[in-house]
């Protein structure tokens, strides 16, 4: 059988990826900072995050739903918070630019907070908890998307995939990182298994009268559905209210109002917590990160999956082979170019 997958080493991902945003006007900080994210998306095997990202980028380009240049703008708000305006432009330049700041306030207080406002967010969040994780700090990150989730019980969309994100430093080797929607499965996600007409595992979504089904293109026309029942849509909640009000920006309802149907990057906000553990613990921290040590390895004793291992994996295997992209996509993205 053919195989219709194209092979492309990391430069080459970087190099297409900024020449499509490239040619579509964004400034070459923001080219620079959304490509890092999308090329890392598909080093770590995150198919619905890596080169995929660039059509939901193109639609906020091209419906005029984004600032092309914007500079971040980086304030001291308190002693524990750091504020970035993003001015409407994509996020990753927004968290690149405020987070020496965050780092540095973590470290002088313990715990610091960093509110990204009015940015565009169409991107995974593990790099930004892994560069937290990376400093020694333990990371979150929370941001709403847009509304197309029902809350359990419900069949209407309100909340957005609202992702949350985890670091934790380890003494010895990469971060333990988590990253996932607080939907059963990201937006990302749901539309690659429509443009492959796969069914989804029961529990994605409902259609557009609310009954439930496997049919991707029906769930995107109805309302998907949190994981966990209950228990994701109070987390989706959370992030709601933590990086929607808390921080002054608009909610995943806000955000769909504002796309129009565009299909672009949601807009709003994203809030990112850092903890050190050095002024939590004192002189005891290296004793205390060794018990975390244990935690893990009952995890990977008993043949469970730590998250992170795999995302560490396929970015060895990546770096050293490259990736391998569908060349439907590939087709797509290449005609961005003319
Ligand atoms: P997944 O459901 O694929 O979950 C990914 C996370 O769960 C990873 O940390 C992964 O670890 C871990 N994991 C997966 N399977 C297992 C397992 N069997 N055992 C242990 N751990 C496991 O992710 P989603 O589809 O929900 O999200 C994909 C991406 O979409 C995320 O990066 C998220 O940030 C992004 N997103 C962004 C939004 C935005 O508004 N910007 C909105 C929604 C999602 P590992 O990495 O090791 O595989
Ligand atoms: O996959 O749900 C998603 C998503 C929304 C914004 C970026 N990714």
């Amino acid at each position: 059988m053919m195989d219709d997958r194209e092979r492309l080493t990391l430069d080459e991902v970087h190099e297409l990826v900024a020449s499509v945003l490239t040619r579509h006007g964004l400034a070459p900080a923001h080219v620079e900072a959304c490509a890092d994210v999308m090329t890392a998306g598909e080093r770590d095997g995150g198919g619905s995050h890596g080169i995929f990202r660039l059509l939901m980028c193109m639609n906020s380009i091209r419906a005029g739903k984004v600032s092309l240049d914007a500079e971040p703008v980086v304030e001291d708000a308190a002693q524990g918070i750091v504020r970035v305006d993003a001015g409407g432009a994509f996020a990753p330049l927004a968290f690149r630019r405020g987070l020496p700041a965050l780092v540095q306030k973590a470290r002088e207080v313990g715990l610091a907070a960093m509110a990204v406002n009015d940015c565009c967010h169409f991107a995974a969040l593990f790099p930004e908890v892994e560069a937290i994780a990376r400093e020694g700090l333990v990371g979150f990150a929370f941001t709403p998307s847009h509304a197309w989730v029902a809350p359990a019980g419900g069949s209407r969309p309100l909340l957005g995939t609202n992702p949350i994100a985890f670091g934790w430093p380890r003494p010895a080797g990469d971060p333990f990182v988590f990253d996932f929607a607080t939907s059963a499965s990201a937006r990302g996600e749901l539309e690659l298994h429509r443009r492959e007409d796969r069914p989804t595992p029961p529990g994605w979504g409902v259609d557009a009268s609310g009954t439930p089904t496997t049919d991707a293109a029906e769930i995107l026309e109805g309302a998907m559905l949190p994981f966990g029942g209950h228990k994701g849509s109070a987390l989706s909640l959370m992030v709601e209210l933590i990086a929607g009000p808390l921080i002054g920006d608009l909610t995943s309802v806000d955000s769909i109002a504002y796309d129009a149907g565009a299909k672009g990057a949601p807009l709003g906000g994203e809030l990112l917590l850092a903890i050190d553990p050095s002024r939590m613990l004192g002189d005891g921290a290296p004793k205390h990160l060794a018990r975390a040590e244990a935690i893990f390895e009952g995890v990977v004793s008993q043949g469970a999956r730590l998250p992170s291992l795999r995302r560490y994996e396929a970015r060895r295997k990546s770096e050293a082979e490259g990736v391998l992209i569908p060349r439907k996509l590939l087709d797509e993205v290449r005609a961005m170019l003319v």
